[in-house]
Order: C-alpha cells, then structure tokens, then sequence
C-alpha cells in the first residue's frame, strides 16, 4: 500500500512521524503545505485540517500519535511492548507529550514577562513529571528506545534553532530530562527528518509572534 505523508516544514506533530518512518526504513512520498496558504485537496482530506496526515492508499489518517501507531505495525519489530498494560503505559506516555508541545508553543510566543512566567510554571510542573519518569528508566517509557520517545523527539529541536536568542535555561533543575533530549537530539534519523533549513524556519516562525523574551 502506497503511503504519502501530508506535513508542514516546522510542525513538531509531523516531524515525528517522519522521524518514525526514517527510522524503521518504510518507503513513502512527503508531500508539504504551506499552512498559511492550504490548498483546496488538503482542507478536503484532512478532518481537522491539521497537519500530519497519511493517505494509506485510499485512506486517510489523522493525528500523529495515531499515524506513528499504525506505522509501527508495518514492521515486524515492533517499537511497543509486548505486555499489554506496558503497551497502553507507553501509549500514554507519548500522550503526555502533546500537552508539552502546546504549552512550549506557547511559552516561545508570549507577548508579556506575566504569561510567560505562568506558561514556564506550567511547563516546569510537566517536566517534573518527565523527570521522575526518566530516573525510573533511560528513556521515557523503557530502557531501550521505544514509540514513546518517537513522539518526545522533535518537541525540542526547537530550543538549538533559537540558542541564540534566549536567556533562560529551561532544563534548570531537570538533569535528566535534559540528557534525555541530548540523547533524543543526538540521532542521526531526527537530524535526517528536519528539513535543510529548519532552524531558520523556526526562527521566523518565532519571530513573527514577537515574543516578550526577544524584546528584553
Ligand atoms: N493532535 C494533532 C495536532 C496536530 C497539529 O496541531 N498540527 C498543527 C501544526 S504543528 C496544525 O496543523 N495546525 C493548524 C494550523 O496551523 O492552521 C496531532 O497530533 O496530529
């Protein structure tokens, strides 16, 4: 069955499921969007029109936690764990981080010192969870690589895209997690799922909210 994959070039959501197909060597066709200007066919295809989705020949699925699921059944060897509750754990694990990319998304576009302190509150709380979980196992669900961490991988490559324009650590007081993205950033199919011009992509794309923290 054919797959062809329906991105935008900095959207965190897609680059894992592209990161997910590199990584397991699935062939398949990536068609971007500019979500500034959506075509007509894309509205049509896609139910939230959001980006990622996968037409599976004539199917069309949505929402990348789902996409990189079904991906992984094209395999034989499986990112999951066998055991059905480790299995469902990992599966809400990898949930968890779609909060983080939603309050991260918005922490890189306050527009006042006020929200942005309340958003990096609410970030922090969630890293405290992350990093319990990273003192129990290496990643995020297991010692070993897992789907889960498919889905933790591009939330960060937005952090070196704009090293040179922030001030603030936001790792501080989250040793482990902070190895974990080191580790996360450190694969060579994550740097291979990122488009050529990613970090000047990201910048503009930060830019263009005008954030409080590049107006200090
Ligand atoms: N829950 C969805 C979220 C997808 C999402 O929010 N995609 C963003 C881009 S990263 C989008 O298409 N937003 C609509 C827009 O920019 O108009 C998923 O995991 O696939």
């Amino acid at each position: 069955m054919s797959l062809v994959l329906v991105v935008s070039k900095t959207c965190p959501h897609c680059i894992r499921v592209v990161l997910t197909l590199n990584h397991l060597k699935i062939p398949y066709e990536l068609k971007y969007i500019d979500m500034e200007n959506t075509p007509d066919w894309f509205i049509k295809a896609s139910p939230l029109e959001k980006v990622p989705i996968l037409f599976v020949g004539d199917t069309i699925l949505f929402e990348s936690l789902v996409i990189i699921d079904y991906i992984n059944t094209l395999v034989p060897s499986s990112l999951l764990p066998n055991d059905n509750l480790q299995r469902a754990l990992n599966r809400a694990r990898a949930e968890f981080s779609q909060e983080i990319i939603e309050i991260l998304w918005s922490l890189f576009s306050a527009k006042t010192l006020e929200t942005f302190n309340l958003y990096m509150k609410e970030m922090r709380q969630l890293f405290s969870q992350l990093e319990i979980w990273l003192q129990q196992t290496k990643f995020i669900s297991d010692n070993i690589l897992t789907l889960a961490d498919f889905a933790y991988a591009p939330i960060f490559t937005i952090l070196p895209a704009l090293k040179q324009f922030i001030q603030f650590d936001i790792f501080d007081g989250f040793p482990r997690l902070r190895e974990y993205v080191d580790n996360l950033h450190a694969l060579p199919q994550l740097q291979m799922s990122l488009v050529e011009n990613y970090d000047l992509l990201i910048q503009k794309k930060i830019q263009s909210r005008e954030p409080y923290f590049l107006k200090q």
